[in-house]
């Protein structure tokens, strides 16, 4: 997790070498030392937070006890946004070129959580004020990345909302219930793994259903939100662009429980609902062809086999989701980010190429799908004259 694999050898020796909390704070989740990530945050949080200057929502005539209530909001958010956020997709990136394991950045992310808890106790006693309403905040059902979500609570609680927050893998039927029991004034879900798109749109389709407003967020709504504009939920890139959002009046309502085909007209030739109930034979038959065009599979242990089984089956669950959005990008989009994932551990990514004509041999009836598959291919096949020589 420490730049590079020898991470672990370093440990300790240099902690404090830097001046810059970023620095330190990614050292400090290198280690897996909680107690230091803590210490740091509180520090910067100190370090920003006295500051004179302006800030969100600082103005001429402010009593000094309520600007410097706010400079502790203002604190507050940018720690989150500026010092934690960043840690976390950095994180991610180190996982994807094998610099960390899985193990490490489980570790490093319950760090991230005890951070942001302390940012939370320490701005507390700044929070004292007018409550601008109360929205609920909560993962679509299956997403398990709550630290992204909970980064928006906690900037809209700074920001003078009141939140109910409910974490991961929140099931629609319960975050509906939530809504009714509350009566909340918006509905904000987040996402990150694009395959809970179709759940995520069941999701925006039944809050709204309720009457309530409804923002999406989290990378797998695409690019620019493209996917959450599709669904016609409002969207925002981040939890700074979601507060601005909930402050200004909610898009003109939309329909009440209208079926996915009306916002995705796409969806009646059928091909997403032939894709996902022909799943499991799909990937079984990808297995095969994968083992018959990637020879070097028949030595895979056991661990390795099943490894397999589920990269092949995410292949198929990202096939149907670009078929349900109706969007090839979101394929190879896909299949580029797991062609670098095995670069970095020595696999090579043409190993990909047979379980993609597998599917394009089972599913050449289906125009849709055979674009996706074609584009998705032609990034892993280039044509010859593009091959580096
Ligand atoms: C930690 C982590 C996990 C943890 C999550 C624990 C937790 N408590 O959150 C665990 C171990 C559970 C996990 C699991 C998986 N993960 Co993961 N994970 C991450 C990691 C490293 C950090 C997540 C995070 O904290 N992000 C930090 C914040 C800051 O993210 P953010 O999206 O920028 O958040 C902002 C905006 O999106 C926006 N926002 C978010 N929600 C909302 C909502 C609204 C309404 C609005 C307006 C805005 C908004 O505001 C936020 C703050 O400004 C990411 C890397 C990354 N780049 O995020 C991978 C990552 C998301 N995971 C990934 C993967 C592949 C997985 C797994 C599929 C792995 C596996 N094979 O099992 C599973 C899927 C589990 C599931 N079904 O959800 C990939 C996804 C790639 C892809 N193409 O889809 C990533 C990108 C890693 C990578 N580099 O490849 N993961």
């Amino acid at each position: 997790m420490n730049p590079g694999k020898d991470a672990g050898k370093n440990a300790g020796k240099d902690a404090l070498l830097s001046a810059e909390p970023s620095a330190q704070l990614w050292q400090a989740l290198c280690e897996g030392d909680e107690t230091r990530a803590v210490a740091l945050v509180r520090r910067a949080l100190a370090a920003v937070g006295p500051a004179q200057g302006t800030s969100t929502g600082m103005s001429a005539g402010m009593s000094a006890g309520t600007a410097a209530r706010e400079r502790t909001r203002a604190a507050g958010e940018r720690v989150l946004l500026e010092l934690i956020a960043p840690a976390q997709r950095r994180l991610g990136l180190a996982w994807a070129a094998d610099e960390i394991t899985v193990a490490q950045e489980h570790a490093a992310t319950v760090i991230s959580e005890r951070c942001i808890a302390a940012v939370a106790d320490s701005t507390a006693p700044a929070l004292a004020g007018p409550v601008l309403g109360r929205v609920l905040v909560s993962c679509v059902g299956g997403e398990w990345h709550a630290l992204p979500a909970r980064l928006v609570s906690e900037v809209l609680r700074l920001r003078g909302w009141r939140v109910d927050h409910l974490g991961a893998q929140v099931p629609t039927e319960h975050v509906v219930a939530h809504v009714r029991r509350t009566r909340a004034q918006a509905v904000l879900l987040s996402s990150s793994i694009p395959t809970l798109l179709p759940g995520a749109h069941n999701a925006i389709n039944s809050c709204q259903g309720e009457g309530v407003r409804v923002l999406a967020g989290g990378a797998a709504f695409g690019p620019q939100g493209r996917y959450a504009r599709m669904m016609r939920a409002e969207w925002a890139e981040d939890a700074r662009g979601a507060a601005a959002l909930l402050g200004r009046s909610p898009a003109p309502p939309v329909e009440a429980a209208r079926p996915p085909d009306l916002d995705l007209p796409h969806l009646a030739d059928q091909e997403y609902t032939m894709v996902c109930r022909t799943r499991l034979q799909l990937v079984k038959q990808a297995v095969a062809d994968v083992e018959e065009g990637f020879p070097e599979m028949r030595r895979y242990s056991e661990y390795q086999r099943e490894r397999t089984v589920e990269d092949i089956d995410h292949i198929v669950g990202h096939l149907a989701t670009a078929l349900y959005v109706n969007d090839s990008d979101l394929f190879t989009r896909f299949i580029g980010w797991t062609a670098d994932v095995l670069a970095a551990r020595d696999v090579p990514p043409w190993c990909l190429l047979p379980a993609l004509d597998s599917l394009l041999n089972r599913l050449k009836d289906f125009p849709r799908a055979v674009g996706i598959l074609t584009a998705a291919r032609r990034l892993l096949d280039p044509p010859r004259s593009t091959r580096p020589i």
